[in-house]
């Protein structure tokens, strides 16, 4: 049995519900409320001691980290396949991987502001302080910080705003080379970036997912939208109309 603790518009939960869907394997989802903080309770942390979504308890054993859960479950249910067949691009897939994790930060910039922030801004002191207590890891503890009491610039957003269009020249030079990002199949590695040109595209920077700016990424991007699973991941909106 597969239970996913996971939220709808977290980047890391749709990447595995993307895996889930393209499997298509049925499993039971669980609604965190990251605005109430409860990835921090002691009950969420015995199952991601890192404190963040999402989480996938498989026959009762627990796993966290977006980007292994999707590995761990291509490799226990194999079909239909999510890597590639060959060590080289397996290795290329991981990097993609990796790459975008690094890239968290440049999104949590533009996502925060919208829910999360209105709650942390709202809390006194001693109540950001208690909250701040419960995170597990400094580099969390600073972004909450940030949107409750210091929200980020026009100058961070603008910077963040430029490394997620460096994401899609990377993505464009390597779509040049391979149909996908990760040699001839559409993999894991793929699977990573779609929630982040999904808010590049509709908030971040439109016009650069545009066939205008970088061409094969658009036809990347519309390939990505025809796949039944995409529909069936709800990768909807991340900010209501
Ligand atoms: N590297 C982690 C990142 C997970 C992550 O950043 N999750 C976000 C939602 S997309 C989260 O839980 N944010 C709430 C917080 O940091 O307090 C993964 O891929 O699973």
């Amino acid at each position: 049995m597969l239970v996913l603790h996971h939220a709808w518009r977290s980047s890391a939960s749709r990447r595995v519900r993307l895996c889930l869907e393209e499997k298509g394997l049925a499993y039971e989802g669980h609604v965190v409320d990251l605005a109430k903080m409860e990835h921090h309770s002691p009950e969420y942390l015995k199952i991601n001691p890192n404190g963040v979504i999402p989480a996938l308890i498989h026959d009762g054993r627990p796993l966290y980290e977006s980007g292994t859960i999707c590995e761990y479950l291509d490799e226990v249910f194999p079909d239909p396949p999510l890597s590639p067949d060959n060590a080289y691009d397996r290795a290329a897939m991981r990097n993609w991987v990796r790459h975008v994790d690094e890239r968290i930060h440049n999104l949590i910039i533009f996502n925060w502001r919208h829910d999360l922030q209105k709650v942390a801004e709202k809390w006194t002191d001693a109540e950001l302080e208690a909250h701040l207590e419960k995170i597990p890891s400094k580099e969390r503890r600073e972004a909450w910080l940030r949107v409750a009491r210091r929200p980020y610039t026009e100058e961070e957003r603008a910077g963040a705003r430029a490394k997620l269009v460096e994401l899609l020249d990377r993505m464009e030079a390597a779509l040049g080379k391979t149909a996908w990002l990760a040699g001839s199949r559409y993999t894991i590695a793929d699977i990573a970036v779609v929630p982040f040109v999904k808010r590049i595209e509709e908030e971040i920077a439109p016009d650069q997912v545009a066939p205008s700016a970088h061409p094969r990424v658009a036809g990347w991007w519309a390939a990505i939208q025809a796949r039944p699973a995409f529909a069936r991941a709800s990768i909807g909106p991340f900010v209501d109309p």
